[in-house]
């Protein structure tokens, strides 16, 4: 028996077959610092009901993982120190020892695909680390959504990967990459990069009807949806990349590695661009939960 715990309004909305978008935690206890990650956290599932579906933020508390946490749940974890940030790697050890843990973009495509769920917003996901070729730190996360039939809404991955080579990879596993409304990859901070997308499409009927496809044809695996960061929230990359590398550095100099690599150069930035990034990141995200919140109205209703 897994240890299963869906909130009220996820457990109301599955009996009621209305739409559920999945949210992440680790953005949550490693992506953002208190108190604008709880702030963005209860924004984003804001969002996500003004725009006709239930929000289910993942986690996994003293061995239980839930699906929807209640609001003091959610403030706990945000506050909490030492959380451990679980991947497909961890989560079961987590769950089986009784521990509590955020659950990546990986994990939380597990989680939301045990529960029914069929889409997921989150921010950025994790990709190829730049130096892979001699760290070989490539995130779980492509993996993931190479064999978990979740749709994934990000705005790209982040520049502080190489963003040629997590493209590749996705490429190579198999992973329909679908720009939204526009020819380009979105580039996280950026709404276009100099990469054309594989797939390009302009309404969430399609993005759905697409999931569904590949589904019923027995392609394992999800999509990545890029959604562009809204125009008034972009930071020019020219302005960034000066940031970005000195908070490799500091990461290479300090000797950091594994799971600690992304959240060390996500505060970094936070801090080297005075918060800019975070008002960024809150403005995707937000852009992101609505677009997930579309495509779950599209698609087939949770069979329970
Ligand atoms: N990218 C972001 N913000 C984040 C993350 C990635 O822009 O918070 C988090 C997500 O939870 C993602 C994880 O799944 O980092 C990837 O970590 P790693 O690179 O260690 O696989
Ligand atoms: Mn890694």
């Amino acid at each position: 028996m897994i240890p299963l715990q869906f909130s009220s309004a996820v457990a109301a909305a599955r009996a009621d077959g209305t739409p559920v978008v999945a949210l992440e935690s680790t953005i949550i206890t490693h992506g953002m610092p208190y108190p604008q990650n709880v702030e963005t956290a209860r924004l984003v599932e804001a969002e996500v009901r003004a725009h006709g579906a239930t929000p289910a933020t993942i986690a996994v508390i003293a061995g239980t993982l839930h699906i929807g946490l209640e609001d003091t749940a959610l403030e706990d974890l945000a506050q909490a120190k030492d959380v451990a940030k679980l991947s497909r790697a961890d989560i079961a050890a987590c769950m089986a020892s009784g521990g509590t843990g955020a659950t990546t973009v990986a994990a939380t495509m597990i989680a939301a695909h045990l529960a029914g769920i069929a889409v997921f917003a989150t921010g950025g996901i994790g990709g190829v680390h730049r130096g892979a070729e001699l760290s070989f730190d490539i995130s779980a996360d492509l993996q993931e959504l190479a064999q978990t039939p979740v749709t994934v809404v990000a705005a790209g991955a982040k520049a502080i990967l190489d963003l040629p080579k997590t493209f590749e990879v996705l490429e190579t596993l198999g992973v329909p990459v679908i720009a939204y409304g526009q020819d380009m990859l979105p580039a996280f901070w950026s709404q276009t990069s100099d990469m054309p997308a594989p797939l390009r499409m302009d309404s969430a009927a399609a993005i759905a009807r697409a999931q569904v496809m590949r589904t019923a044809m027995g392609l394992s695996g999800g999509q990545l949806v890029c959604n562009p960061i809204p125009t008034d929230a972009q930071i020019p990359s020219a302005e960034l990349a000066p940031i970005i590398a000195q908070a490799l550095a500091e990461a290479e100099a300090q000797g950091i590695s594994a799971k600690a690599v992304t959240p060390f150069l996500l505060d970094r930035i936070f801090h080297l661009t005075e918060g800019r990034s975070l008002q960024s990141n809150i403005a995707l995200v937000l852009n992101n939960a609505r677009l997930a919140a579309a495509i779950a109205t599209e698609m087939p209703p949770i069979t329970t």
